[in-house]
């Protein structure tokens, strides 16, 4: 397999972390993507993806997955143990629901408020190949969903070990990385937010979270 990666960026970090879970991580080749010099826009890396993304994944088979959801889904049906998206009907639908929330309500929100706030991303207010202009207000707006974000958090993992239940899963993926994104722009989870701190904890001591 290989992964098209870029080290900064958050969205490949679902993906590499997903890969050392699984135990792949010496079997795959990685490719490092220079986003910062725009290597997702030049016409070697559309040829691999036309929407100018990392992360990718590509088969063995020659296959390619352009989206971290597309590359869980093929790593875990690939190499189900151990389990990352739910291992009965109840924890699939259950770890679904958190990596929507989590990738909807933290990353993206994050998202929103460096992009359309940064200013050497002006003209690149949303990742992909057209260029939008940034809406301070979706700054603004973005900011305030993070903050409720954490609020949800620690109101979760108030009654849980685990965001989607009781075991280690990519939905704890998604908000981990969306927490360590929001350092970007200088927000971070309230101190007192104790079972955020201690979920935090978990998952930093996990070898995958070093990568
Ligand atoms: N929903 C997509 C989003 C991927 C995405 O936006 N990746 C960012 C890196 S975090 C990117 O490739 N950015 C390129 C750019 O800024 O033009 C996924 O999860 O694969």
């Amino acid at each position: 397999m290989r992964f098209y990666d870029c080290l900064p960026a958050p969205s490949p970090r679902l993906v590499r972390m997903f890969i050392a879970e699984k135990g792949l991580t010496d079997t795959v080749e990685t490719v490092e993507v220079d986003l910062g010099e725009q290597e997702q826009m030049g016409e070697t890396f559309r040829a691999i993806n036309p929407f100018c993304t990392v992360p990718v994944l590509e088969t063995d088979g020659g296959l390619r997955y352009l989206t971290t959801q597309g590359c869980w889904r093929y790593l875990e049906e690939a190499h189900p143990d151990p389990a990352l998206l739910g291992r009965n009907p109840d924890e699939k639908a259950a770890v679904a629901d958190w990596i929507w929330r989590a990738e909807q309500e933290g990353l993206l929100a994050v998202a929103d408020g460096l992009r359309n706030a940064a200013k050497r991303l002006e003209s690149r207010a949303l990742t992909g190949p057209h260029n939008y202009a940034q809406i301070p207000e979706l700054a603004e707006r973005g900011r305030l969903r993070v903050a409720h974000f954490f609020d949800l958090l620690n109101a979760t993992l108030a009654e849980r070990e685990y965001l989607a239940g009781d075991a280690f899963t990519a939905a704890d993926i998604m908000a981990f990385v969306a927490v360590e994104f929001a350092d970007w722009i200088k927000l971070t989870p309230p101190k007192d937010a104790a079972n955020t701190w201690r979920w935090h904890e978990q998952i930093k001591e996990r070898p995958s979270a070093a990568l």
